[in-house]
């Protein structure tokens, strides 16, 4: 039984108060993306070195989601948590990681929480729905341990039950490493904030006009070649596929998918330049860092482009275990319109043999695309509309609310502005159910924010264009639009600020944010 002592509000009051409310709220924690139920019961569980975590041990998923947990718990507060082990004698509470198929929520990635003084119970039917759930449990945790009557440090989680799910099953985040190159590491830690937020989904834009990121061993000059250059004439790089499996795996370890994205038929210079017989323009190929679009093209009435593409798609997909494959197919503006459409067609062929769905920017429903292959809105809802029609799933990321690349304001730093400054209350307040006049819910996969790295080419600057944006549309994608209040979400995003600072993550302090006075 923890019996909670002070509760944590300072005696000596700092200038402005930190903590208005008792840790023991469990309605008033600020929970990112926003739960669907919250019920407190106003008392605590004493996280300590008394604790173990248990999680089903017939589901080897679940046991890795425990390990993460205790892992996450190890590096943050030095409390070495024991998993699935015989409880020592001391063991004074349990969190228990339990594997059950009744949750009144159909996705496979909702759970249930239920925090008491000696137990929490965290119920999921999938390994997935016990991680997302594991995430809601490390933003419960507070920065600091509390001041009880235990003798070793104690970290109060408030205590209730939660009931939740996501309202979209594709949560996504796209980087373009292609523009600029960003390193494993990079990527990492992108991944990492990003699954603590619940995403599902990294979208890797792999090659572009600048840049070819990726080995492929039948076709080697791609990199050799393709990879040595980059927006602004820097070394660019690439991803040997040892390292894309690393990202995978990495990606796979927090329950996201991995979708690897070659752009073509356009954005292929660096293809073309790597392998000039590719080229479908008749103009001398030369490299190009610079940054602007459509003005490259594959040759696609040539049997070489599709048994290139051929060789491609198997090594990629032999890669990435993830049910999708994207090919781009944006702004090919010199590529004639019957030749595009017959590109597009032979390619979603050529990705289906391989065993996967097709994605592609929404100029694709211009082809006859198959109801199982899915268009991604950027700039055009009627292709959206007619995707739909098709019986295609549709990917929201309008680039005027959703595009991470746009400028904050004509003051950011980095980012873009030609569709549209997006400040971080405009990229919170809209419904990506309702932008597309007459696009049915049921024909929406869900959401993704891409991150175009013209102008970015580190982790700093990365991260001052996607957060906090990107927090914003973790609840976009997940909690639905009736409970979802600026005024409440900004009070929750200032709530961030430790956790950003523990991470060392460069975002954007907008004024539209008290980031002090949390
Ligand atoms: C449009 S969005 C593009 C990209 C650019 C981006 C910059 C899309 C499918 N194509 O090639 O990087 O704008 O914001």
């Amino acid at each position: 039984m923890v019996v909670i002592g002070v509760l944590g509000i300072t005696a000596c009051t700092p200038p402005k108060q930190k903590i208005t409310y008792p840790p023991t709220d469990l309605s008033r924690a600020a929970l990112i993306p926003k739960p669907l139920k919250v019920v407190p019961t106003h008392s605590a569980f004493g996280l300590d070195s008394k604790t173990m975590i248990y999680a089903t041990p017939t589901d080897k998923g679940f046991e890795q989601v425990g390990q993460f947990l205790a892992e996450k718990i190890r590096s943050r507060l030095a409390l070495d948590i024991p998993v699935n082990t015989t409880p020592a004698a001391d063991i004074e509470r349990i969190i228990y990681i339990h594997q059950t198929d009744s949750l009144p929520d159909d996705s496979p990635e909702a759970y249930q929480l239920y925090i008491k003084n000696d137990s929490i119970l965290l119920n999921a039917k999938t390994a997935a729905g016990a991680f997302r759930g594991i995430q809601t449990l490390r933003q419960l945790i507070p920065e600091q341990s509390n001041d009880t009557l235990a003798p070793q440090p104690m970290w109060l989680i408030p205590s209730g039950k939660i009931n939740d799910a996501p309202n979209f099953e594709y949560r996504g985040a796209m980087l373009d490493v292609a523009r600029h190159f960003f390193t494993v590491e990079e990527v990492k830690k992108y991944i990492d904030i990003l699954a603590y937020y619940k995403y599902n989904t990294f979208h890797m834009h792999l090659t572009d006009d600048q840049g070819w990121r990726l080995e492929i061993k039948s076709w080697p000059k791609l990199t050799e070649v393709g990879a040595q250059t980059e927006v602004g004439g820097g070394p660019g790089g690439f991803y040997t596929q040892e390292e894309f499996k690393e990202l995978v795996a990495y990606a796979a370890e927090r329950h996201m998918q991995i979708i690897p994205e070659v752009d073509m038929p356009g954005h292929t210079n660096a293809a073309c330049f790597s392998y000039p017989i590719l080229n479908g323009t008749g103009k001398q190929v030369k490299n190009y860092t610079g940054t602007r679009v459509g003005f490259s093209t594959f040759a696609t009435r040539k049997d070489t482009v599709y048994a290139f593409l051929d060789d491609v798609i198997r090594e990629i997909t032999a890669l990435s275990p993830g049910p999708f494959f994207h090919i781009g197919g944006d702004e090919s503006h010199v590529t004639k319109k019957q030749n595009y459409i017959y590109f597009v067609e032979k390619v979603e062929e050529i990705v289906q043999r391989h065993g996967k769905r097709m994605i592609g920017w929404n100029e694709i429903a211009q082809a006859n695309i198959d109801s199982s292959t899915v268009a991604q809105l950027w700039n055009e809802p009627h292709n959206a509309l007619k995707a739909a029609a098709k019986g295609s799933k549709v990917i929201l990321s309008p680039a005027k609310k959703a595009y991470l690349d746009m400028q904050y304001d004509s003051l950011s730093k980095h980012g873009l502005h030609w569709a549209a400054y997006i400040p971080v209350d405009d990229a919170y307040n809209w419904d990506p159910e309702t932008y597309v006049e007459g696009l049915p819910r049921k024909s929406i996969l869900g959401l993704e924010a891409p991150l175009w790295s013209e102008t970015i080419s580190n982790s700093a600057e990365l991260e001052y264009l996607a957060f906090p944006r990107a927090i914003g549309y973790a609840e976009l994608g997940w909690t639905p639009s009736e409970q979802r209040d600026w005024e409440d979400y900004k009070g929750r995003l200032a709530q961030q600020l430790a956790y950003l600072e523990r991470l060392n993550v460069n975002f954007y302090r907008t004024k539209l944010v008290d980031w002090e006075g949390q």
